[in-house]
């Protein structure tokens, strides 16, 4: 049809930095053709170029032309013209990711378990407390010989997970690691960052103040014997109510090495974020007493897996919400003795860090927490003299990392390093292009080159805009955002707009087969739906907004203007 022939531009709806790299993708155009720039409010035309040749996507039938135009460093609001046509208009400005910085951290305070939404930070989206979580029971999978049958506990607080109710250890540790990590690594930008929560105001970073939420719900997980119970859940997901709805029994559930790894490496390094900022004296050393334990228990327990299915064989009432299972513990070891390693400064975990170190660890990712401890490492290798040849090794890994994905960066449709090939779209893709500009980003702060910051923003504009589907993917930031993503929230509380600042799951390539929503394509790029049925694709989750903040705060950071 001949709309399908009609040229099309794909391009970043949060605008460009004054300073920074330009690129606008065409589809349905020719090599080599002009285009221009015009200027909306004068009407001039600024820019004139010419396409680049066309970049076939790996895994769909588009093909994408570049329109650059960096040399274009006026600020003002813009059109692109092709044949005649204004495709689409875009702003030039400073600061063009502070907002969506500002609004990814504030999407946690959101996610706020038992304590009620107060409007003058909730706005419209206010809303009463649920799940307290001060009666919460230990389910048979955790008593051992701690607890006698019936035992309680409370685990007030915290963050929910994602679009359903219940709190896992496994995945506040990536998100932890990460929102710390942006603080560690930005602390300058985030210092004077306030986000209108209950605590802002108090001498605290509001980053700090929100991670601090969580950071305390994490600590009431940790059993007295060290250990830290998987999840706080329901037996089964809620409804798709507001929370305070239902009134399900809320467990602990089974402790595992996994979750005590990663709640190790948390509190490692939150212990020492927080040791010098104004009344956290306590909560720091808490933190490191609990890491402590934490690493002891996993010695004496290094192989307690969690295997939700042979668990429910065991015992009862059967919990089937989220599972986060991770069978190979490797990356956990490596990344919690090397939090507690900077952190302490023990040799004692420097040799267990050089232990579990393998030179195969991937990206970043819930079961994937390797690099998290790569990165820790050489951030602080000079304060702490780390050996120079396990330097040149983390190194080593993480520059092949980056480099992979700047050698692909042009092989795609639109341009970016996301979407080289099928299995970048998984459950939950667009935290794979924020963990992938996450660790350019990592690489640019070690080795100043400004080519893995290029490469960075290609993912964070693919987040925002340049992909297939046309969606800028977090809800409330762009022109065509997700309008019912799989929150429950969000679904429930009759408010049209859904809750802001969260980043939705995107396409997958196995998302019509997992929900069994309505897909209009079952391309990989583009399997992708905005229903609130979509589990699969449009579910928002705590550890995909962490890289967003990073990358975000990064960029916000690092200035192109
Ligand atoms: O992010 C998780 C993804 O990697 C898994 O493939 C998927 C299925 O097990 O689960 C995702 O995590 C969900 C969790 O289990 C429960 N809360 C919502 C999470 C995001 O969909």
């Amino acid at each position: 049809p001949a709309y399908a022939q009609s040229a099309k531009a794909f391009v970043t709806q949060s605008g460009f930095y004054t300073n920074g790299p330009k690129t606008i993708i065409l589809t349905h155009a020719k090599a080599n053709e002009p285009f221009g720039i015009i200027d909306l409010d004068t009407r001039q035309n600024v820019f004139a170029g010419r396409l680049t040749s066309g970049r076939k996507s790996p895994t769909a039938d588009i093909t994408g032309y570049a329109a650059e135009f960096s040399a274009l460093k006026k600020n003002g609001y813009y059109a692109i013209q092709y044949k005649g046509q204004n495709l689409d208009s875009f702003y030039i400005q400073p600061a063009v990711y502070h907002a969506l910085s500002a609004g990814a951290i504030k999407s946690y305070y959101y996610q706020r378990a038992s304590m009620p939404l107060l409007p003058q930070y909730a706005g419209k989206w206010h809303r009463g407390a649920g799940h307290p979580d001060t009666i919460v029971y230990i389910h048979p999978s955790a008593l051992g010989d701690t607890h006698p049958a019936g035992a309680r506990i409370k685990s007030p607080g915290g963050w929910y997970d994602a679009g359903d109710y219940n709190k896992y250890i496994v995945n506040a540790g990536i998100t932890m690691g990460t929102l710390l990590t942006a603080y560690e690594d930005f602390s300058g930008y985030y210092d004077t960052l306030s986000l209108n929560i209950p605590e802002s105001g108090n001498g605290i970073p509001d980053i700090i103040n929100e991670i601090i939420y969580n950071l305390r719900w994490m600590l009431t997980m940790q059993d007295t014997d060290g250990g830290v119970f998987t999840k706080c859940t329901n037996a089964a997901f809620d409804g798709m109510v507001m929370p305070g709805i239902t009134k399900d029994k809320r467990y602990v559930v089974k402790k595992s090495t996994a979750a005590t790894l990663d709640f190790a490496a948390v509190t490692a390094q939150a212990a020492r974020i927080m040791k010098a900022m104004p009344g956290l004296r306590q909560l720091s050393d808490s933190c490191l007493t609990a890491a402590n334990k934490a690493w002891q228990w996993a010695i004496k327990n290094p192989k307690l897996y969690y295997d939700q299915d042979a668990m429910n064989k065991q015992y009862q009432p059967a919990i089937t919400t989220g599972g986060y299972g991770d069978k190979k513990l490797e990356d956990e070891w490596f990344w919690a003795a090397a939090e507690l390693y900077i952190t302490t400064r023990d040799t004692f975990f420097l040799n267990y860090a050089q232990q579990y170190w393998q030179p195969v660890y991937d990206l970043q990712g819930w079961p994937n927490v390797g690099m998290m401890g790569c990165y820790t490492l050489l951030k602080h290798a000079t304060a702490v003299a780390l050996p120079e040849s396990f330097v040149s090794q983390l190194k080593q890994r993480l520059w092949q990392l980056a480099d992979e994905y700047l050698a692909v960066q042009n092989k795609t449709a639109f341009a970016t390093v996301m979407g080289y090939n099928a299995a970048n779209y998984s459950w939950g893709s667009n935290a794979v292009a924020a963990n992938q500009a996450m660790l350019l980003i990592k690489t640019y702060l070690l080795n100043g080159q400004t080519k893995y910051v290029h490469a960075a923003l290609t993912n964070l504009e693919y987040l925002t805009g340049r992909n297939a589907t046309e969606y800028s993917f977090i809800t409330g930031f762009g022109k065509k955002t997700p309008m019912y993503p799989h929150h429950r929230p969000s679904a429930a509380d009759g408010i049209t707009e859904p809750v802001p600042g969260f980043l939705v799951g995107g396409p997958n390539r196995h998302a019509a087969a997992q929900d069994k929503c309505v897909y209009n394509s079952l391309v990989p790029e583009l399997q992708y739906t905005d229903a609130a049925c979509s589990f699969a694709s449009n579910e928002i989750a705590i550890n995909w907004n962490a890289p967003l903040v990073y990358i975000t705060g990064a960029m916000e950071s690092i200035k192109y203007q």
